[in-house]
């Protein structure tokens, strides 16, 4: 199974079935997959459990063929059915270690944060890496806070040690900016998924943010 956590790659890839211009989350995990997105997020908000479950069976699947991670966003029950490589939970979600003693000790625990505090507290429950958002303003995820801009971007670069993924209103004319500041692997939602040409999004997004990192 492979490991590969956000700081060993530098995109990390989440579905919207809501803003895909009503392709699949198969299609969607292809067109990435294709693309070398080496870490996907199963998220979808407003599906049910049976159609989570039979998507996330073949995202599972797909995952494991290119060689990717796979992670399921909130839904701990789904992803040990499917045997993901991990979940992604938020701060109003089951605590850390509980969500350690349900997986084990080999799965991936991903934590969105959004304060410095939040970024030690997650260190403490024994998080594997956290999110870091939103970076700027986003329309994708209900109920966010507002943007933490590049200041706690910053501060976790300078005084956290664990993986992150930064994420919220990355874009191809952005991602380039939160690379130089110290983002080694961001997570998109709408700029990826939301394109008319998936794969090739993925590779102009790479490189832009290679072009000034
Ligand atoms: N989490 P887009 S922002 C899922 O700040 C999610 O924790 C965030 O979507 C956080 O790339 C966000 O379309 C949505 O802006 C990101």
């Amino acid at each position: 199974m492979p490991r590969i956590l956000p700081g060993e790659t530098d995109l990390y890839a989440l579905t919207d079935s809501r803003l895909a211009l009503g392709r699949s989350v198969e299609k969607q995990a292809r067109a990435l997959l294709s693309a070398g997105v080496k870490i996907v997020q199963y998220r979808e908000k407003h599906a049910h459990a049976g159609r989570m479950l039979e998507e996330c069976r073949l995202l599972r699947r797909l995952t494991q063929e290119a060689g990717a991670t796979f992670i399921v966003n909130d839904h701990i029950d789904i992803a040990m059915l499917v045997d993901a490589d991990g979940v992604h939970v938020g701060q109003d979600d089951l605590p850390v270690p509980e969500v350690r003693r349900l997986l084990g000790p080999d799965k991936i625990i991903g934590l969105s944060t959004h304060s410095p505090e939040q970024a030690r507290a997650a260190v403490l429950a024994g998080a594997d890496y956290i999110g870091v958002g939103p970076i700027f303003a986003t329309q994708t995820k209900e109920d966010v806070c507002a943007p933490v801009g590049f200041s706690y971007l910053e501060w976790v670069v300078a005084n956290i040690s664990l993986p992150f993924v930064a994420i919220g209103g990355i874009k191809e004319h952005n991602i380039g900016e939160v690379a130089g500041r110290g983002a080694k692997c961001c997570a998109l939602v709408s700029e990826l998924v939301g394109a008319p040409d998936i794969a090739a999004r993925v590779r102009a997004v790479r490189a832009a943010m290679h072009a000034r990192a």
